[in-house]
């Protein structure tokens, strides 16, 4: 059973949104045309509670794109986005969800960030997608969406860690690119075996 993994095609991190990635909106419709070909379609959505421990503006004195050392390793701190509830937090309005069997939100817990749609940021904390997949017999995954080089990276490497068969749709997906960030995302996935990320 092969799934199409959409990971966080929201409105902030579309072009206009609180953390707007280059080119977000393009890969939306081709998006949209993918998933007939897939045995399952899984959305996933960055959720987070007001003053999340990921925003620049809980940390006096810092600026969004800064570092900060959290309990469980370094984070970088971003805009205030993805805010439960909000327009930014929503899908894409053209994004096809009602095509999705599941949603699966991620960064709730105000205390740690959540990039990978299997793991929280401390990679022990699970989102309780493994089980979903594995009850389902889903073995096969394809990734597609925002952005390359955190969420999309991070989903995909944990993937590959838990057995599963990863590709990646390069051409669906949109990187943040901080200091070199997408060209090294790239490299870690193929280095793991993410199939179309060499
Ligand atoms: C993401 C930064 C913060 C992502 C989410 O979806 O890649 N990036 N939250
Ligand atoms: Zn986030």
């Amino acid at each position: 059973m092969h799934a199409l993994l959409v990971i966080d095609v929201q409105n902030d991190f579309c072009p206009g949104g609180a953390l707007a990635v280059a080119g977000g909106d393009e890969i939306v419709a081709p998006i949209n045309a993918l998933m007939p070909d897939f045995d399952a379609v899984i959305l996933t959505q960055d959720w987070h509670p007001p003053g999340h421990s990921s925003f620049a503006s809980e940390h006096p004195g810092k600026a969004p794109m800064e570092m900060v050392q959290m309990p469980y390793g370094p984070q970088v701190l971003w805009p205030d986005h993805c805010v439960q509830g909000t327009e930014g937090a929503a899908f894409h309005p053209a994004l096809e969800t009602d095509r999705a069997d599941l949603i699966i939100r991620k960064g709730y817990n105000r205390s740690i960030d959540s990039y990978s749609a299997f793991f929280e940021n401390d990679h022990a904390t699970p989102t309780g997608l493994e089980g979903y997949l594995r009850t389902r017999g889903i073995d096969r995954l394809t990734l597609v969406g925002l952005a390359t080089d955190f969420c999309v990276k991070f989903s995909a490497l944990d993937a590959r860690k838990l057995g599963f068969e990863v590709a990646l749709r390069a051409d669906l997906c949109r990187g943040i690119d901080l200091h070199g960030s997408l060209a090294a995302a790239m490299t870690e996935m193929a280095q793991a075996g993410v199939a179309g990320s060499g």
